[in-house]
């Protein structure tokens, strides 16, 4: 112990994104000590990190804002159906200065160890700069998706231009008028950036290895007469995103795609390409991702619209993605996003067909050709679901190491809990129900809270998942994953990533079940006084 007094708190959160904004709104109520520790310099989270051009919504964003202050509804006015990311994140400030929240968050603060102690039973976190705190209860909040990954191409240091991982974007706008851009990255991210920065650039070239099956957003602005509707219907909005699978306002379709006729399904289908959001994916037939030639047939037709939208039908077919089904990845929404593709100053290169070979001081050089770039923008990804929690050395009893424990996928309780890591919750940690994130991150933090409220009246000091518990769940969560389409492919959401080593074997770290029956096992849980836990 060095020689600093490690200052004594009730409750330590990492982050202050949404959940770790939320949860320390929620714990205060307690009157508990609390302390948030964010390695960005203002909240936000994944807000204030993905700045990137075109960076918005693809949930509504009347289902996407926090439904816990009624007051906050009325006051905040959203000006798009789908809201971009400057907006969102002066919503994150102005919920910050609402509630007067940074006075309990210290902003640049990475925490790079976490380590249980037996005999206190409590956590000390130990930031990059050496300082440590302890507090009884650790809450990580660090996201599903916060740690950015780069491609493991030779080089990468070599380039003399500007490069930027579109999830560590700078805060001043960077000028494409006129440059020659390289994206790398086809995905939601890769989509809403070559969309946005087409309209600027000089030339940009794309550089696809896997074509992406995506739909258009219809995105338009909110009139005086329609923001009256949603802050008249916010019950309505918040009651529907707690029925559907996964709290979309989205309305599932109950009927099987081959229930209705050939002229039905393509009417419906039409009618959901031309409705804005995830309609055609969340609000599709019941069947198209679990039954291939249910999903051939939306793939389809999604593949007839990309060649209608690309004049040239080489690029059109490049386009069309064939190692997948429709939905069967996270699906990007987009804005005129094939028609950039009818651009002359646009290319698209199949790095399948001619791979990168490597970053040069003036660009990039594939098996075929040698480019010249003003600019590269990464935007591959993020080592998901379990990336950020291998970033911390996270320590529970005797010393026991999560990366190890999760080194063939991660075992939870609940998404929330592990064994041998006591009073240490997880929000939005893997095994967890996701969706429309919001709506998840309320349910969670409202449980972890009712797990908090009772140590504190129970005067209980340790809180621990059982092996049982652990081993109930995970498998649990391996079976919901069973005969899904989604699970026969490589995404972040069955725990590939090219770029890190040891990501190569599909994993199943997504809780794919509905968020009703998540919020209803999680509720018996707590109903029952926690007696599945180790409570001591
Ligand atoms: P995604 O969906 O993981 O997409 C990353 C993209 O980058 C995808 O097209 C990848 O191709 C591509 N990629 C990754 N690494 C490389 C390398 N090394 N070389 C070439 N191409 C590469 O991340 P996003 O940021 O777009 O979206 C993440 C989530 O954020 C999204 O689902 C929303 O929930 C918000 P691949 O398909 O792997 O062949």
């Amino acid at each position: 112990m060095g020689a600093t007094p490690i200052p004594n708190l009730d409750v330590i959160i990492i982050g202050a994104g949404l959940s770790g904004m939320y949860q320390l709104y929620r714990l205060r109520e307690l009157g508990l000590r609390v302390r948030v520790f964010e390695a960005g310099t203002d909240v936000g989270g994944t807000w204030y990190w993905n700045r990137y051009p075109g960076a918005r919504f693809d949930s509504e964003s009347y289902s996407y804002g926090y439904s816990f202050s009624k007051e906050l509804l009325q006051e905040w006015d959203w000006s798009e159906h789908f809201a971009g990311q400057p907006e969102t994140l002066r919503y994150c400030n102005y919920v910050a200065d609402k509630f007067d929240l940074r006075r309990d968050i210290q902003f640049e603060s990475r925490v790079k160890a976490a380590h249980y102690e037996e005999e206190s039973r409590s956590w000390t976190i130990t930031l990059e700069d050496g300082s440590r705190f302890n507090a009884r209860f650790l809450i990580t909040a660090i996201g599903p998706l916060s740690t950015p990954t780069l491609p493991r191409i030779e080089g990468l240091g070599d380039f003399k231009g500007a490069s930027f991982h579109t999830a560590r974007w700078p805060k001043e706008p960077v000028d494409f008028t006129g440059k020659r851009v390289a994206v790398i990255g086809t995905g939601a991210t890769g989509i809403q950036t070559i969309q946005t920065i087409a309209k600027e650039v000089g030339h940009l070239t794309v550089f696809q290895r896997t074509a992406n099956w995506a739909a258009p957003l219809h995105n338009g602005k909110i009139d005086a007469e329609t923001q009256k509707k949603i802050k008249a219907g916010y019950p309505e909005i918040f009651a529907r995103c707690q029925e559907t699978f996964a709290c979309f306002v989205h309305t599932p379709d109950t009927r099987g795609a081959f229930e209705v006729s050939d002229e039905e399904r393509e009417a419906n289908y039409e009618r959901l390409y031309g409705e804005r959001g995830f309609g055609i994916w969340q609000g599709n037939f019941k069947d198209i991702l679990i039954d291939r030639k249910a999903n051939a047939t939306i793939s389809d037709f999604v593949a007839r619209k990309i060649r209608q939208r690309v004049k040239n039908p080489e690029v059109a077919e490049k386009l069309i993605p064939k190692n997948h089904g429709f939905g069967t990845r996270r699906l990007p929404l987009e804005t005129f996003y094939f028609e950039v593709y009818n651009q002359d100053n646009v290319e698209l290169v199949d790095i399948k067909e001619t791979p990168i070979e490597r970053i040069t001081t003036k660009g990039i050089k594939t098996s075929a050709r040698e480019f010249e770039f003003d600019i590269i923008i990464y935007a591959t990804g993020f080592d998901a679901l379990t990336g950020s929690f291998d970033k911390i050395d996270f320590r529970g009893v005797n010393d026991a190491r999560l990366k190890e424990k999760w080194k063939h996928g991660p075992q939870t309780y609940l998404g929330i809990m592990v064994h041998e890591f006591p009073n240490m919750m997880m929000l939005m940690g893997p095994h967890t129900a996701l969706g429309n994130i919001p709506r998840s991150i309320e349910y969670s933090v409202d449980w972890v809270t009712g797990l908090v409220r009772f140590a504190y009246d129970n005067k209980l000091t340790r809180l621990e998942a059982t092996t049982a518990g652990v081993q109930s769940w995970t498998d649990h969560v391996k079976a919901l994953g069973v005969g899904l389409l989604s699970n026969e492919i490589d995404s972040w959401m069955t725990g590939i990533n090219s770029n890190v080593e040891g990501k190569q074997t599909r994993i199943i770290a997504r809780y794919s079940g509905s968020a009703p029956a998540y919020r209803a096992r999680c509720d018996e849980v707590a109903a029952k006084g926690y007696d599945e836990l180790r409570l001591g």
